[in-house]
């Protein structure tokens, strides 16, 4: 086995290390208070070839491999995670195309993102179909070379301000998963209403809404995958964009390990900085082992994507571990911090409202379980 990162790798590290110190950072605090949406940043990454990392080059992206595109998914939430979670939404509403897409969807609906700034999502969640993916009732009825949809989205990142939507519907209820199709919705069709943003706790800078369809029509040509097969599209999405996810909670993680370890140093306490007392390096220590173990989860993730391998098992590891990492490490930063920690002028409490959101989105952490049991039970 080989740990070290290829000079490619390492060159997209440093590219995003640095957008990330020196753009997304010095900004994160405002975001995180107004809630506002921080296009400019995210037209400079695209730009820097940032974002669309998941385009294959067979269509013009860069080709960027998995474990680099996890590489700067770690350098990136860093930076701010949900100024991250704005730019891995892209490729969460593009994968299904780029994984299930025909030659001709590939070239029509994902050319337009390299060519110009673009932001996509992804339509699964539904008010009443959260964890149980396959429970959706959106409706998607064919007439001729269309579908009409109807239904309603919930919790959609990016929702507000997506130019390019894969959406989950079920062609036939009674059919259950096998019912389920996906299709790409591009632009504003007459009939889609975008929500409000929602008022979250944490990764206040990525836009959430809810995505309303009254019998908007939709090319069959729009399809991604066979009739029946959307419920697969979705899962296999899913089993690719979770490491990135994960990764996530790996860079809020170390911000946060990285504020404890510099207020420990300064911090005085019984005239000593309160890093020369075992109670404080002991939570350190703990964070930096968890912070690791759960980056090495994701590059295996990474590493068997970039195989083909199917990687639910590995991928939902990835997940539940790192994102039940970050609340912990964040929880400990704060205790590191102690009354300041609990206060806005500190920049702790965001990682810790921030690190609470992934372990519910892309599947909570009980959900991640259930998929390894399933796997760890499969005949
Ligand atoms: N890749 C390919 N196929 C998959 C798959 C995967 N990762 N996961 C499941 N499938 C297939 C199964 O093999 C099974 O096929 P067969 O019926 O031929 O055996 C089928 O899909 C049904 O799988 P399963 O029985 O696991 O489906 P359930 O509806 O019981 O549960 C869970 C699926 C709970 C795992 C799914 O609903 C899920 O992931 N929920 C969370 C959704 C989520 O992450 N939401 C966040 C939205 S994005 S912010």
């Amino acid at each position: 086995m080989d740990f070290a990162l290829a000079p490619e790798e390492l060159a997209l590290r440093d590219a995003a290390s640095k957008f990330a110190r020196e753009i997304i950072r010095p900004k994160a605090a405002a975001f995180d208070a107004s809630g506002a949406f921080p296009e400019a940043i995210l037209r400079q990454a695209w730009e820097l070839g940032l974002t669309n990392l998941t385009i294959p080059d067979s269509v013009g992206g860069n080709g960027i491999g998995h474990l680099a595109q996890a590489i700067i998914a770690e350098e990136i939430s860093w930076g701010c995670s949900g100024i991250g979670s704005s730019m891995t939404a892209i490729d969460l509403g593009l994968l299904p195309i780029v994984l299930h897409g025909t030659q001709e969807q590939k070239e029509r609906l994902l050319k337009p993102f390299l060519k110009s700034f673009r932001l996509a999502c992804f339509g699964l969640t539904e008010p009443g179909a959260g964890s149980d993916a396959a429970g959706i009732k959106s409706s998607a009825v064919r007439e001729g070379d269309f579908y009409i949809l109807n239904g309603q989205k919930q919790w959609i990142t990016n929702g507000g301000v997506s130019e390019l939507a894969s959406v989950f519907a079920t062609t036939d209820a009674a059919k259950g998963r096998s019912g389920i199709i996906c299709l790409a919705i591009e632009g504003n069709p007459p009939g889609l209403t975008r929500g409000h943003h929602e008022d979250k706790m944490g990764q206040r800078a990525s836009n959430t809404t809810t995505l309303t369809f009254e019998n908007v029509r939709v090319p069959v040509a729009n399809r991604i995958g066979a009739e029946g097969e959307g419920f697969m599209v979705a899962m296999n999405t899913l089993d690719n964009s979770r490491p990135l996810t994960a990764m996530f909670a790996v860079g809020i993680a170390r911000a946060a390990m990285e504020h404890a370890i510099a207020y420990a140093k300064e911090r005085m306490q019984f005239d000593k900085p309160i890093a020369t007392f075992q109670a404080i390096q002991f939570l350190l220590a703990d964070m930096a082992t968890d912070i690791e173990a759960a980056r090495l989860l994701c590059l295996k993730a990474a590493w068997q994507l970039s195989r083909n391998e199917r990687s639910t098992q590995t991928s939902s590891h990835a997940k539940r571990f790192a994102a039940d990492m970050a609340m912990r490490v964040t929880t400990d930063a704060v205790q590191v911090f102690g009354g300041n920690g609990y206060s806005k002028d500190y920049p702790v409490e965001k990682l810790m409202r921030d690190a609470k959101l992934v372990q519910i989105y892309e599947g909570t952490s009980q959900i991640q379980r259930l998929v390894i049991a399933r796997e760890l039970l499969r005949p």
